[in-house]
C-alpha cells in the first residue's frame, strides 16, 4: 500500500468535508500503518475505503472483521471515542428491562394513539467476517446458516431470499411491496458508501428477509451488518416494541448463534457509529408546526438534535420530509447507554419535542 497516496487523498478531502476518518489519519497513524504486515496494510486500506472514495463521508470507516477494532485500535479508538463522546473508561453495559405501561405515547399527545413504533438492533455473528470482506461463498453460507436458525423459531414466519434461484426467492413485485411497507432494505448498490467499502459486494446474493406472519418482526440478512433484527408495532407503548424485539433476539440465540461482542465497545457492528447497543429505536411522528409543513426540515432536525434525538425523513437517513412534517425520531446515542436508556431517552425527548409542536 502506498501510504503517501493515502495521506495525499485525506489531505485533499479534508477541506471539502472532514470525515472522522480523515481527522484521525494523523502523522502517527501514517507511520504506524507502514509498519504493519502487508496483509494488515491492505486490510487497513479496506477499512478506510468508504471514506477515501466518498467526499460526503462523515465517518468514513467500516470494519471488515470483528478483530479490526483491536488490530487497528491506534486509528479507530480515538475516532470511536469522539463519535460516541466517550469519556474515561466507559464500558458498554446491557439492560433490556423495559417496562410495559410506562412509556405511553398517548400521554404525551392524545393523537399518538396508534403510531408506527420501530426498534432495531444491529448484530454480527461470532466467527464470520463482517460484510465488507465476506466473499460470495461466505455470504451464501451465512444465509444458509441463518435459515437453519429461523427454521427452529417458535414464531411463525417465512424467509424470503434475494439470492437468484433460491427456493424462496423474493419476486421483484413482492420486494417492492415490502419496501413500500418499510420492511425491506433498499438495493444496496444504490449507496456509494456501501459499494466502495465492499459492503454491497455480490449483491443480491446472500441477502434476504425473515418476516413474521403477523408482520411485526423481521430480520434482514446481509445488509450493512450481517443481521438487523427489527420489530415494528403500531400502538403507543414503547415497552411493547422492545419486548417484541427482545423475544426475537432470544429466539436467535436459542437457535445456537453467538453475537460478536467487544469487551469495551459492546455489540460489534460494521460501522462504528452503531457500536454499543447497536439499537436504534424510533417512532414516526408528525411535526407540521416545527417543520413548517415539511418545508423547514432543518428546523426540526436541529431542534431534535438539541434534545439528543435524530430526525430522519420516512425513507431513511437521507430521505425528504412530507407536508405533515412526518419524521422518524430516534435517540442518537448507541454507546454508553443501555437498551432501556434508549427507550427512556426517546420518550423524554418526545415529551420536549411535542411541547413545542403543540405550543404548550
Ligand atoms: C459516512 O461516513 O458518512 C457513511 N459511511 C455513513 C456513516 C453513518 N453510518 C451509518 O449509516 N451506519
Amino acid at each position: 500500500v502506498d501510504w503517501n497516496k493515502v495521506q495525499e487523498r485525506w489531505n485533499y478531502l479534508r477541506p471539502i468535508k472532514e470525515s472522522l476518518a480523515a481527522k484521525y489519519y494523523t502523522n502517527e497513524v501514517h507511520e504506524k500503518a507502514q509498519s504493519l504486515s502487508q496483509a494488515d496494510q491492505r486490510r487497513l486500506l479496506d477499512v478506510m475505503m468508504g471514506g477515501l472514495c466518498n467526499q460526503d463521508s462523515g465517518v468514513g470507516v467500516y470494519a471488515t472483521r470483528p478483530e479490526d477494532y483491536d488490530a487497528f485500535s491506534f486509528y479507530l479508538e480515538p475516532l470511536i471515542r469522539t463519535y460516541h463522546n466517550i469519556e474515561g473508561d466507559t464500558k458498554q453495559e446491557h439492560d433490556w428491562n423495559i417496562p410495559i405501561g410506562k412509556y405511553l405515547l398517548k400521554e404525551i399527545n392524545p393523537k399518538l394513539e396508534k403510531v408506527s413504533m420501530r426498534a432495531r438492533v444491529a448484530r454480527n455473528v461470532k466467527g464470520w467476517n463482517l460484510p465488507p470482506s465476506m466473499d460470495k461463498a461466505e455470504r451464501l453460507k451465512f444465509e444458509a446458516t441463518m435459515e437453519e436458525v429461523f427454521a427452529k423459531f417458535n414464531i411463525p414466519g417465512t424467509y424470503h431470499s434475494q439470492t437468484p434461484g433460491h427456493k424462496n426467492e423474493l419476486s421483484n413485485e413482492k420486494a417492492e411491496e415490502f419496501r413500500k411497507a418499510h420492511f425491506l432494505f433498499n438495493d444496496m448498490t444504490t449507496d456509494n458508501h456501501l459499494t466502495t467499502s465492499g459492503v454491497a459486494n455480490d449483491w443480491p446474493h446472500g441477502r434476504g428477509i425473515w418476516l413474521s406472519e403477523d408482520k411485526t418482526k423481521m430480520i434482514w440478512v446481509g445488509e450493512e451488518d450481517q443481521l438487523r433484527i427489527i420489530s415494528i408495532v403500531h400502538g403507543n407503548d414503547l415497552g411493547v416494541v422492545d419486548n417484541s424485539l427482545k423475544d426475537l433476539l432470544t429466539q436467535m440465540e436459542k437457535g445456537g448463534i453467538t453475537f460478536a461482542e467487544h469487551p469495551t465497545y459492546g455489540i460489534i457492528t460494521t460501522c462504528p457509529t452503531n457500536m454499543g447497543t447497536g439499537k436504534r429505536q424510533s417512532i414516526l411522528g408528525q411535526f407540521p408546526n416545527i417543520s413548517k409543513k415539511g418545508t423547514d426540515e432543518k428546523a426540526l432536525k436541529e431542534l431534535a438534535k438539541s434534545f439528543n434525538l435524530q430526525a430522519r425523513g420516512m425513507g431513511g437517513e437521507h430521505s425528504a420530509m412530507d407536508e405533515n412534517g412526518t419524521a422518524d425520531i430516534s435517540p442518537s446515542a448507541r454507546f454508553g447507554v443501555t437498551e432501556a436508556t434508549v427507550a427512556q431517552r426517546l420518550y423524554d425527548g418526545l415529551v420536549k419535542l411535542y411541547q413545542i409542536e403543540l405550543g404548550k
